[in-house]
């Protein structure tokens, strides 16, 4: 098949498709929103279309550049996406019988340079370029009009990168329509298939004109990336606006600093790599060539950038998570101070681990060595992010609606690819798997288990903001749904497929993995099904959407949490349309956490030696009341026979003391006592306090699963039943043993501070 037409092709038809439904969305009767303009009287007018085509080209106002980029990545999003497909439609058969080899690699080269350099990065700065001046109190950015420049380099840039594939598609029809004309120059150009990381000797040698467009485009791009980034910087250090500090900035805007700081160092380096590979290429230097500076330089240079590069893309994401969560659980976010320290960790750190794409190159192994031991230290700052988005929805009131569906499968699509790209950090691990679909697997579950999932969430949460209409809710629900599940099936599977060898980029695979690589593709498609519901309901709520008729559209006052950027919103239309600030029913506190860490005894009693002296009492007391349960329960196990005593003796060798029951015995009570319930405590104080309960049987489950895996010795069936099920009643017995004397002397020693 020709895949020139078929790409064009279908990108045709999507973009009918729109132009369908918004004429038709148009047409239609349309209820006034009750404070934005009636759209009743539009019609499709030449004059008034002239107008916003100007409007638009000339604009600096924040929100309406902020729309292009949204616009314009859009767009990208859904080229690359065609691409996506193709790949994945490719491999439905074992051999290359849909398309050729080379298409193949053409596909996956313009698929990846598409999304991450003209999708991912233009929708953060659009999102970026709407809601952080509302966020930080500003009238626009600090450099309204290099706004509009940094915004408008994107369009021939991406006409660069991608256009020949309309050059192509414009000689293949003349040659079929008028076979008299000489159409040879529009075949000049093929889309470039050297892989997105334009590896050397390949990038030097290939003889693809385009590719020097490509090289010219990414430059381009470059440049307009780095503008953007100084416009962030400046906005968020001299445009805040008052009672705004650093100490209260919200997350998101902190996310845009860091990430426009690692763009102002990794971009202008990539810019310097590109011009050398031009110069390479053309003009005859030897920067990358085999006698001159090496393949492995470009690498060197090219991970440089690429490391922070998916730092820019994911860091906007989470600080997205980190906003739009906590409102749809009805409580703070926990830990705001840690996750700015992570962000700002995960910022300087991205910058030192470019080496670990490069384990399989022969690389010095000691240097190898510290860039691996870097790459797993990444993992702590992101661990800290998890655990503080799971801790904002311990205890909350979860709406469940299209933004907290897809916050919630971001966080688990997240820990499934953060876990994974730490085996690969590890070298023997990454040797293995290098090169295979399990590297696909990995990136991909982070990629677009936490981009394009959060995109969606903002723009499902800022939709009435922006266009004072509501979306189907329904569907976004069901939406949401689907492309979790769908993204789920897709790149676990591929996971696995790689865990099993398989290389990636190759168009041709051995037939065993027919059927896991048609459960990957039809995951593929129903990703795609997923995105053209949501392009459907964000085009066609646009004019057909239930108008907004409160201020407060989330009911975010109840909790609190009525933001700077509703602020505005509700400003707005106080002062134009003369509604009324909503007042909710009911005001809970919105669950912050207490001022100070709420320790057992209710913050600060006293000083700090005797609240810690108090607190290891208290644990001591508690911790041996749960042994004592615990040990009733382990008498009566070993009396009906289900434990031997004799494993006591186990517990003593895991210490490396002699294996004697005797040993084991003391050590049993000395952990319950002290060990135990000293974590718990110091745990506690991270956790809302007055959940005593849940979090003693929270705890006593996780001891229990270290307990199960820590002494299994290869039981199966019902034994293995036994087994769990007894560990688990254990420490069950002995968490409720423990919280309910510390809820005993709390309440105690409440009643001694009163009386
Ligand atoms: C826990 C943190 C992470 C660790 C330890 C990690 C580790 C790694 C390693 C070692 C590789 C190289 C694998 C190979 O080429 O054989 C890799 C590849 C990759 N990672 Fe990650 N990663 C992490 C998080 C992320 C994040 C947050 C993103 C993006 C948002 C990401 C995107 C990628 C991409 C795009 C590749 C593929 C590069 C290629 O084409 O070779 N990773 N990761
Ligand atoms: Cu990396």
């Amino acid at each position: 098949m020709n895949r020139a037409f078929v790409e064009v092709g279908a990108l045709a038809v999507l973009g009918l498709a729109v132009l369908t439904l918004w004429v038709r969305s148009r047409r239609g009767t349309i209820e006034s929103d009750g404070g934005y303009p009636t759209r009743e009287g539009l019609v499709l007018e030449l004059g008034r279309l002239r107008e916003r085509l100007l409007h638009y080209l000339t604009t600096t106002d924040h929100r309406d550049i902020g729309l292009l980029y949204i616009y314009f990545g859009t767009v990208a999003a859904l080229w690359g996406g065609v691409d996506a497909m193709m790949l994945r439609t490719e491999l439905l058969t074992p051999p290359a019988d849909i398309w050729t080899p080379e298409t193949y690699n053409a596909l996956f080269t313009t698929h990846g340079l598409t999304m991450l350099i003209f999708f991912v990065v233009p929708v953060f700065f659009g999102i970026g370029n709407y809601v952080l001046p509302l966020l930080i109190g500003a009238d626009d950015m600090a450099f309204p009009r290099l706004n509009a420049i940094g915004f408008w380099l994107l369009p021939p840039s991406l006409l660069l990168v991608r256009g020949g594939l309309f050059v192509q598609v414009a000689g293949q029809l003349l040659s079929r329509l008028a076979p008299w004309v000489d159409a040879a120059f529009f075949f000049t150009l093929r889309e470039v298939s050297v892989g997105w990381t334009l590896y050397a000797p390949l990038s030097v040698r290939s003889t693809n004109p385009q590719l020097d467009l490509l090289l010219l485009g990414l430059h381009l791009s470059g440049i307009a990336t780095t503008i953007g980034a100084i416009n962030f910087i400046a906005t968020v250090v001299y445009e805040r606006g008052e009672g705004v500090h650093w100490g209260n900035l919200d997350i998101f805007s902190w996310n845009m600093l860091v990430t426009s700081a690692l763009a102002l160092f990794a971009f202008p380096l990539l810019g310097a790599a590109l011009v050398m590979l031009l110069l390479d290429r053309n003009l005859g230097t030897a920067f990358f060539t085999a006698d001159g500076g090496g393949p492995l330089l470009w690498q060197h240079l090219f991970w440089f950038w690429g490391h922070p590069e998916v730092y820019i893309l994911f860091l906007p994401a989470t600080g997205l998570l980190s906003t739009i969560l906590p409102k749809f659980v009805g409580r703070k976010l926990f830990g705001y101070r840690f996750i700015v320290y992570s962000t700002l960790g995960l910022g300087v750190l991205s910058f030192s681990v470019w080496a670990h794409h490069m384990f399989t190159t022969g690389i010095d192994p000691r240097v190898r060595a510290s860039f691996m031991a870097i790459s797993i230290a990444i993992a702590v700052p992101s661990a800290i992010k998890v655990f503080n988005w799971l801790t904002t929805m311990w205890d909350g009131d979860i709406r469940l609606s299209a933004p907290f569906i897809l916050s919630a499968g971001s966080i688990a699509t997240f820990i499934v690819g953060g876990v994974t790209g730490v085996f690969l950090a590890v070298i023997p691990v990454d040797i293995l798997y290098h090169g295979t679909y399990y590297v696909v697997g990995h990136f991909h579950l982070i990629l677009v288990g936490i981009v394009p999932f959060l995109m969606m969430a903002a723009g499902y949460y800022w939709y009435p903001l922006i266009t004072g209409r509501w979306y189907d809710r329904r569907l976004a629900q069901f939406q949401s749904v689907l492309l979790v599940f769908g993204s789920t099936v897709t790149f676990t599977t591929l996971l696995v497929v790689g865990g099993l060898g398989l290389p990636r980029r190759q168009a041709i695979y051995p037939p065993e993995f027919q059927f896991a690589q048609q459960l990957a593709t039809v995951g593929a498609y129903v990703i795609g099904l997923a995105v053209l519901l949501w392009l459907y309901n964000m085009v066609a709520s646009y004019w057909r959407g239930q108008p907004v008729r409160t201020t407060d559209p989330w009911e975010l006052k109840a909790t609190n949490q009525f933001t700077r950027e509703w602020q505005w919103f509700e400003d707005r239309l106080v002062a134009q349309y003369d509604m009324e600030p909503a007042e909710p029913e009911t005001t809970r506190r919105s669950y912050a956490p207490e001022a100070e860490p709420t320790s057992l005894l209710g913050g600060a009693v006293g000083s700090v030696g005797r609240t810690v002296s108090r607190n290891a009492a208290l644990g001591v007391l508690g911790g041996l009341v749960g042994t004592l349960l615990m040990t009733g329960g382990l008498g009566t196990a070993a009396v009906i026979g289900v434990l031997d005593p004799a494993s006591f003796g186990e517990l003593a060798t895991l210490v490396g003391l002699p294996a004697s029951p005797l040993l084991g015995a003391v050590l049993f009570l000395v952990g319950g006592t002290v060990t135990w319930p000293l974590l718990f405590l110091t745990f506690q104080e991270y956790l809302p306090g007055r959940l005593l309960f849940e979090t003693g049987l929270t705890f006593a489950t996780i001891i229990s699963t270290g307990f199960i895996i820590a002494f299994y010795t290869g039981q199966s069936g019902l034994e293995l039943l036994g087994y769990v099920g007894f560990v688990l009643v254990a420490h069950w017995a002995y968490g409720l043993g423990l919280t309910v004397t510390f809820q005993y002397l709390r309440r105690r020693d409440a009643e001694g501070v009163d009386g």
